[in-house]
């Protein structure tokens, strides 16, 4: 058998940013070229900490372009759609947030849903890497911190205020795709109490452009997925309806744990550029609040994080990645800490003998729900790599950063930018040519 392809450092970074480039569509960039042919929430913000060693000027068209896109609620839609793009099902037909949204935006057609708060993250990348570059790219930094510390902020309070309607410091969502983990077994419960009414007539797309079903969410997933748009056309998107009346309502532990971190990061920005303080007031207690949250929902004697279902007043443990959130967030005490470390170092996650890379697969092996190709239920996702990496590097984890670091760039060599992998065999699986993984291994070598 002829050896597997492996780029060297220097031509893997190339081929990430002509991956870029070619996904690129002038103020937008493709979450992936034909399965998502458009810009997603947190696809965009991953994109833009690769392309800012490329072009800090280019990252901040891409922020620009998805905080155009802002509800008026404060809201960032987790997908902003291309124009004139067809071939992504839902499309804006089926969303209709134009028609039925009251803080909809007029001028761009978005979903009506949102995704993880990762944005503050890729705004401190571009600031970062602006100090090293001359006097005019560190202005086009500062100026869209100008333009955008309101917006950022807005986004922030929404979730913080409008999200957290029980106030226990946990974003809640409406559907598994604002988690972006979309099919993961934590969400497997709740979905099993959404039932689906009449679902108007559809064709997926998604089947089309990836054909092998093992990779994908089933069409039973799909029929769950499409009832609660209906839902919520139904609350015509309102927050507090929504609440009420949404038979998905599931706090998120790990979305929270991105939040906490998110605010602390947007906070530091905020001191750091003389913002106001009240802002960066708000934004610290945020933080706070919500790693108390992450704190509070885990398991007394592991440290192992769960979700709460807010229907069935229950919560969810599931031997899923998401089990690490407060890794990322801090605040557990030392013990517990350490026992969550062991648990993501030892056999049931990073040291599993048969991976071929010591990176978390997004449920463990040795889970009764382990998928090794479907989806979130089981593959290696490149942008999670990054994120522990990076959330590992902050809480002053060089070693276990690098590590993750260089197996990532290690499954990244073989060029494909897979949107994610086998775990034991390390095959591509989904989309080739993600732009976030590209967006990843960028940030890496840059
Ligand atoms: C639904 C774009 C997005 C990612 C999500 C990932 C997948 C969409 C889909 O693709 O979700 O939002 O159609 O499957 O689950 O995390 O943002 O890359």
């Amino acid at each position: 058998m002829p050896p597997d392809p492996s780029f060297a450092p220097t031509q893997l970074a190339a081929r990430a940013a002509y991956l870029l480039r070619g996904n690129d569509l002038g103020v937008m960039t493709t979450a992936a070229p034909l399965l998502y042919p458009h810009m997603w929430s947190w696809d965009a913000a991953f994109v833009a900490i690769g392309l800012a060693p490329l072009s800090v000027e280019r990252a901040v068209v891409e922020l620009d372009t998805l905080l155009s896109a802002q509800w008026g609620n404060g809201m960032i839609p987790h997908i902003v759609f291309a124009n004139g793009v067809d071939g992504y099902f839902p499309g804006p037909a089926r969303w209709a947030t134009s028609a039925l949204a009251e803080h909809a935006p007029r001028t761009r057609h978005t979903s009506g849903i949102t995704q993880p708060p990762v944005h503050a993250i890729a705004v401190q990348r571009i600031l970062d890497r602006a100090k090293t570059r001359g006097r005019s790219t560190r202005a086009v930094a500062e100026a869209f911190l100008d333009r955008r510390w309101d917006d950022l902020v807005r986004w922030h309070r929404w979730l913080a205020e409008c999200r957290d309607l029980r106030g226990h410091g946990r974003v809640t969502l409406y559907h598994g795709w604002e988690s972006g983990m979309d099919n993961s077994p934590r969400w497997d419960s709740a979905y099993a109490n959404v039932v689906p009414g009449t679902v108007p007539e559809y064709q997926r797309e998604d089947n089309k452009i990836n054909t092998d079903a093992t990779q994908r969410p089933s069409d039973l997933e799909y029929d769950r997925y499409l009832w609660l748009l209906e839902e919520m056309k139904a609350a015509r998107y309102d927050d507090e309806l929504l609440a009420k009346t949404m038979s998905f309502a599931v706090e998120d532990v790990f979305v929270s744990a991105i939040f906490s971190v998110a605010c602390t990061v947007l906070a530091e920005i905020g001191e750091d550029y003389k913002r106001s303080p009240a802002d960066v007031r708000d934004l610290y207690r945020w933080a706070e609040k919500f790693r108390a949250g992450v704190v509070d929902a885990t398991d007394e004697r592991t440290g192992a994080a769960r979700d709460f279902d807010v229907r069935a007043d229950r919560w969810v443990a599931t031997e899923t990645v998401a089990q690490f959130a407060p890794l990322l967030c801090g605040g557990l005490p030392h013990d517990k800490e350490r026992a969550l470390l062991k648990l993501l170092e030892g056999p049931r996650f990073c040291s599993h003998p048969d991976l071929r890379y010591a990176l978390i697969p997004t449920t463990s092996p040795v889970s009764r729900d382990f998928r090794p190709r479907e989806y979130w239920r089981g593959p290696v996702w490149p942008v999670t790599t990054w994120l522990f990496s990076w959330c590992f590097a902050r809480r002053g984890w060089s070693e276990r950063s690098l590590a993750l670091r260089q197996e990532g760039l290690r499954q990244a060599s073989d060029g494909t930018f897979a949107e994610y992998y086998e775990p034991f065999t390390g095959e591509p699986l989904g989309s080739m040519q993600q732009s976030w993984t590209a967006a990843a291994v960028l940030d890496w070598l840059g």
